[in-house]
């Protein structure tokens, strides 16, 4: 009784009638006594689980006891949790219908004491009329809780009811469910606005082994080898992603442990490039060059394709030829031939082919322009890998253009990366 008390109220109400505190103990279907004194008089109500059980008072009991409590005109009361075991059960029924007997009773010995003014304006100020109007108030409240108690009842069945009946439906009509409702609500959740397609750009094209000419004249020796034609696609890098997971399986030793291969910049773009949306104002597609990836993505890419990054020898002669020409179509700059800048900034990315001038004499693309290119060769002064190639922010198309400084780490809108094998 003492650890209830420490989680409850305590405090003063004022000019409360008794039956009210009665009333509400028993509609909060509390077990408790009620402890009413008048002056040197002490009265008890005792409360089982909402039911008035038990009174006494002016040495009284039963419902007698109530009346004379509810007559009391003022006093303190004092209600406490609990009630004494083995108490006489001399109460019954509802506690509306007792409180109404005592307002009976109270109203009756108002009309005998009539003449008394005194004493009438002590008591409890209660009609017969007002004391009607409260039980029949609280009378509608049972009856519209009781409706509502039905009501649900009624309600919970019928759904019970249509969930059996629809599971059954479906179970025995799967192909509905199936072909038809997640058909037609699934692309709902997966998001609206045009999809782009992968596409296919073919197999790896040969470079036949023998001398070429690096950079400005000398002439260096290659074995045969192997070269993607087109620099790897959104679409073929997130299947990468998908593939891979969280394994660290084809990582490069020197990764940062936890690096991953994903990052939020690649997230926004492949998520434009799957939704066929404008991406910081070029419109994407999954065929476009995957790019926000470092080079040690591009190494792991690789691994799991079972190839490898080219080293700058091979990205170079896959190129230029064996001829030394500086530009995929010839020796000169042609406008418009390879995507690089040419007056227009918010234009970046494109897919392969899409410049078909800008295609090496081994049938490679975009050697010249879209994207710069990760390789596998390491620059001995900066220790950072050689990138190759321009891009469309670069006013130049010349594709012995090589930049030796940036770190591995790089996540850039203008790098990407091509695989090689070698024959
Ligand atoms: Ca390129």
């Amino acid at each position: 009784m003492q650890k209830r008390r420490e989680f409850g109220f305590t405090g003063t109400v004022e000019r409360l009638k008794l039956q009210d505190i009665i009333q509400m103990a028993c509609i909060a279907g509390t077990t408790s006594t009620i402890a009413a004194f008048r002056g040197n008089q002490k009265g008890y109500l005792y409360i089982s689980h909402g039911h008035a059980v038990h009174a006494s008072a002016a040495g009284l009991t039963g419902q007698e006891a109530l009346n004379e409590l509810i007559s009391w005109s003022g006093g303190t009361f004092d209600l406490r949790w609990g009630i004494p075991q083995n108490l006489p059960k001399t109460l019954a029924g509802t506690h509306d219908a007792l409180l109404l007997e005592a307002t009976r009773v109270l109203d009756e010995r108002s009309s005998r004491d009539e003449e008394d003014d005194s004493t009438r304006n002590g008591r409890v100020e209660l009609s017969r009329d007002s004391a009607a109007a409260v039980l029949e108030l609280i009378y509608a409240r049972r009856r519209k809780e009781r409706w509502f108690a039905r009501t649900q009842k009624i309600v919970v069945c019928v759904a019970a009811v249509a969930l059996v009946i629809s599971g059954l439906y479906f179970t025995s009509r799967g192909d509905l469910l199936r072909g038809g409702l997640l058909g037609q609500f699934l692309p709902l959740f997966k998001g609206s606005g045009p999809r782009t397609a992968a596409k296919s750009y073919g197999s790896p094209v040969r470079v036949d082994g023998g001398e070429f000419f690096f950079q400005d004249g000398e002439r260096r020796t290659l074995p045969a080898f192997d070269i993607d034609p087109t620099e790897v696609t959104i679409a073929q890098y997130a299947e990468f992603l998908a593939a891979v997971g969280l394994s660290t399986e084809y990582d490069h030793p020197s990764q940062t442990v936890n690096k991953g291969h994903s990052n939020p910049k690649w997230i926004r773009l492949y998520e434009a490039a799957v939704a066929g949306r404008d991406y910081e104002g070029t419109h994407l597609t999954v065929n476009d060059p995957a790019v926000y990836v470092d080079w040690y993505d591009a190494w792991a890419y690789a691994q799991w394709k079972r190839r490898r990054l080219p080293t700058e020898e091979e990205w170079e002669k896959a190129a230029r030829g064996t001829d030394g020409r500086r530009f995929p179509w010839g020796s000169e700059e042609k406008h418009g031939a390879a995507n690089i800048y040419e007056g227009d900034a918010a234009k970046k990315w494109s897919e392969p082919t899409a410049y078909p001038l800008d295609r090496s004499v081994y049938g490679v693309y975009d050697m010249a322009g879209n994207v710069s290119e990760w390789t596998a060769t390491i620059d001995p002064t900066s220790g950072q890998p050689v990138i190759r190639g321009c891009n469309f922010g670069n006013s130049s198309a010349d594709i012995t253009r090589r930049v030796l400084n940036q770190p591995a780490t790089t996540q850039s809108d203008r790098i990407g990366f091509r695989t090689v094998g070698s024959l």
